[in-house]
């Protein structure tokens, strides 16, 4: 495929409920997309990272400047023979990973499309349909959040992850296990605690979680691995894996038991599709973490979810959680039993809603 033309957009939306986490709380999404045309196809991709340096040291503007001053110039104009060429080239580039990942997986679409096959099966996917939870934010009251979970439930996502720091804790999930004894539930700290805090770490134990989200540094691995040892409660680790390679030293140290793939933190989906195989050869699941991301970010979480080792529910939800209105159509939707059907059409499976996405720029720039 030759690529002829690059576009940059920043797009800003509000979301439809604040989402706060341990390092803050977002009201408003700031994204950037790609788009690319090569030969006479169209893909799109999406930056995840947040619009401060808060999960990643990436935002929309690092992400912009990498695109614009080096990935987008070293594939403009050049015949690729495979997106895992591009995500190749990309390698001298240190980090930068979300950058990365919206230009090469744009390209999976339009790869798809020349196949005539949907995204997900180019990027070998299997499964059909692919089992949904959510992630619910850090709430004003704990009556509020035990309200929110109820909803989810009873619109039949699969499980419930909710976040977690000092203080909005214990007590919290002593409530929620007091209300909900049997769901499937799980905690995410994003890396708010340290091994000061073992004690209270340990007291996770009481409430059965399917497992505890990255609870210490976020580029930590040792340590985790220390915690694991004195917890029974699985760990998985989502902010320190970057690559297959840190998959696999991660696993073999026991720093987790269960691994989160974001395409954008990886660095598209060749290094996911890399990360899923690491964890399946040695018995890891994996399951596909969110970032708050538009339809067309959403729409490959659909596709990479749709790998085998994806054996556990996602962060992938429906769009409406998320956006008044999506950038694409259809919008993501979960049917009752908290599922989401993998589209079989080729290419995205969703159309890009051009007039929506053009309503919500704030910039745009494009590459010849
Ligand atoms: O740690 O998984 C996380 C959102 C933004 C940044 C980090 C995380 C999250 C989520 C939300 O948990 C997942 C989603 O619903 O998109
Ligand atoms: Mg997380």
């Amino acid at each position: 495929m030759k690529i002829n033309r690059i576009e940059l957009r920043e797009i800003q939306m509000p979301l439809v409920h604040f989402f706060e986490t341990s390092f803050g709380r977002t009201t408003t999404r700031r994204i950037v997309l790609v788009r690319v045309d090569a030969d006479d196809l169209t893909g799109w991709g999406e930056v995840t990272a947040g619009e401060e340096p808060f999960y990643s040291y990436e935002t929309p503007e690092t992400a912009w400047h990498v695109l614009r001053e080096f990935l987008i110039p070293w594939v403009l104009g050049k015949e690729w023979t495979t997106p895992s060429d591009v995500a190749a080239c990309f390698r001298p580039i240190r980090g930068h990973n979300m950058a990365k990942a919206a230009l090469e997986n744009a390209l999976w679409v339009v790869e798809a499309q020349q196949k005539g096959i949907s995204l997900a099966r180019a990027v070998g996917g299997t499964l059909q349909e692919i089992p949904c939870g959510v992630s619910i934010g850090i709430q004003d009251s704990v009556e509020k959040l035990l309200e929110r979970i109820a909803v989810e439930i009873s619109a039949g996502y699969q499980r419930i992850k909710v976040k977690v720091k000092p203080g909005w804790d214990l007590d919290v999930l002593e409530r929620i296990r007091a209300k909900f004894p049997r769901i499937a539930l799980m905690a995410d700290a994003n890396s708010a605690y340290t091994l000061a805090d073992l004690a209270r770490l340990k007291e996770f134990d009481r409430f059965y979680l399917m497992m505890i989200e990255q609870p210490l540094g976020w580029d930590d691995i040792l340590d985790h691995a220390k915690l694991q040892r004195e917890i029974s409660t699985p760990i998985c680790l989502d902010e320190s894996i970057h690559s297959a390679d840190g998959a696999r030293k991660a696993i073999e140290v026991g720093a987790c038991k269960i691994v989160n793939v974001k395409l954008g933190r990886v660095g598209g989906f060749t290094s996911a599709r890399r990360v899923h195989d690491v964890c399946r050869a040695k018995n890891i699941p994996v399951w596909c973490g969110g970032m708050l991301e538009s339809g067309i970010g959403r729409a490959h979480n659909v596709a990479m979810s749709s790998l085998p080792g994806f054996t556990l529910p996602g962060d992938v939800s429906a769009s409406r959680r998320y956006w008044a209105e999506d950038i694409i159509s259809p919008e993501v939707t979960v049917s009752a039993c908290g599922t989401i059907r993998v589209p079989q059409v080729p290419g995205l499976g969703y159309e890009p809603n051009l007039d929506r996405i053009e309503k919500v720029t704030l910039r745009k720039e494009q590459f010849r």
